[in-house]
């Protein structure tokens, strides 16, 4: 099957490492690239030998019509919806970075005018597609702890996120956005739906404008029926840690049968009446990855790899605009929760 060609739409941090994750999964060709400053598109462009470059987003849909089969849009999360709809007006299938958007009623109507227009929508989310994420799912489903009952996600950083990522201050809302995006992504992966919720949040940096901290409960039900209990546990809130482990994500799930802990450099510990079973399901090393990222730039080349499946016909694609609401009404309706101080009740 020949390549596809795509545009990337935003030239800023992260496709650093989103177009060297196309390059490594193959199949898919930058053709064009955007940035709103026309030089930071030039620059991108020269670095992976990109030929055409646009300052204009709508001027970059109408040239390259008939040329380019998708586009891949990294860029701040308040030109997602504008870009989006733009894709649907010019019929081209779209990937967008995560979070899908600012509010819930523009994620909606995102998925609604793909939905409508026959454009195929998908969200870059690439958190479950990290190694040790997907590795602790076979586990679960294999049954080896028996059906869950209760789970702990945390992602609890001091590292400096906003040295490399000084956006991230400036958002009026920004760990659930920034990180509970991914993590209640991984609860849904993991667990299935949730029917209740309930968040705290705080924000610790004095220097920033959102939250830093969240803590979210959610009931949930799996795909087996089980009832599980997860808390998700996040923080940014640069407070030292005796053992830094970022990106890293620990997980431990308490089963009718035993336990399964994914901990420090990506070690799983599966315990049952027998004993403990460990194994170390460590992320693939890319030449071009961020050591300091390492789990997560990694996680990028296996989600472009299913979402090109989708888009060449030959696989489906987990992460889809419709799915990933799922995920942005978890985000949203934290926040009501913790501004209200209220449990949030989904509908079955
Ligand atoms: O990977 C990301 O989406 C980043 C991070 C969560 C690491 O801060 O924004």
């Amino acid at each position: 099957m020949p390549n596809l060609n795509f545009a990337v739409i935003g030239t800023g941090f992260w496709s650093l490492y989103q177009i060297p994750a196309w390059l490594e999964v193959g199949g898919a060709r930058p053709v064009a690239a955007h940035n709103r400053t026309l030089s930071k598109a030039r620059k991108i462009a020269q670095q992976y030998d990109i030929p055409r470059v646009y300052a204009d987003p709508e001027v970059l849909f109408r040239s390259e019509a008939g040329r380019i089969d998708f586009v891949d849009i990294i860029t701040a999360v308040e030109t997602h919806a504008p870009l989006v709809h733009l894709a649907a007006k010019y019929k081209v299938p779209v990937i967008c970075q995560k979070p899908m958007s600012t509010d819930l009623a523009s994620a909606e109507a995102m998925v609604a005018v793909c939905r409508d227009a026959g454009v195929p929508f998908y969200i870059h989310e690439n958190w479950r597609w990290q190694t040790p994420i997907r590795a602790l799912k076979a586990v679960l489903e294999q049954g080896a702890i028996g059906a869950p009952f209760r789970a702990r996600i945390d992602m609890i950083s001091g590292f400096p996120v906003f040295a490399n990522q000084p956006f991230l201050a400036e958002l009026e809302q920004f760990i659930l956005t920034d990180l509970g995006s991914h993590i209640l992504d991984v609860a849904r992966f993991l667990f299935g739906e949730a029917t209740s919720l309930y968040c705290q949040i705080k924000r610790v940096h004095k220097d920033i404008k959102g939250e830093d901290v969240a803590t979210v409960m959610m009931q949930m039900v799996d795909a087996s029926g089980a009832e599980v209990t997860v808390t998700c546990n996040l923080a940014y809130a640069g407070n030292p840690l005796e053992r830094e482990a970022f990106p890293q994500t620990f997980i431990f799930v308490e089963g009718e049968r035993g336990s399964l802990e994914l901990g420090r450099d990506y070690l799983l510990r599966i315990t049952t009446a027998d004993g403990t079973h460990l194994r170390r399901a460590a992320p693939p090393r890319y030449a071009w990855a961020d050591p300091a990222y390492e789990v997560v730039h990694a996680s990028i080349a296996s989600c472009n790899a299913n979402l090109l499946g989708a888009l060449k016909g030959t696989g489906a694609a987990e992460t889809t605009g419709e799915d990933n609401l799922k995920t942005v009404r978890l985000v949203f309706a934290a926040y009501d929760s913790a501004n209200h101080d209220q449990v949030i009740h989904f509908q079955e």
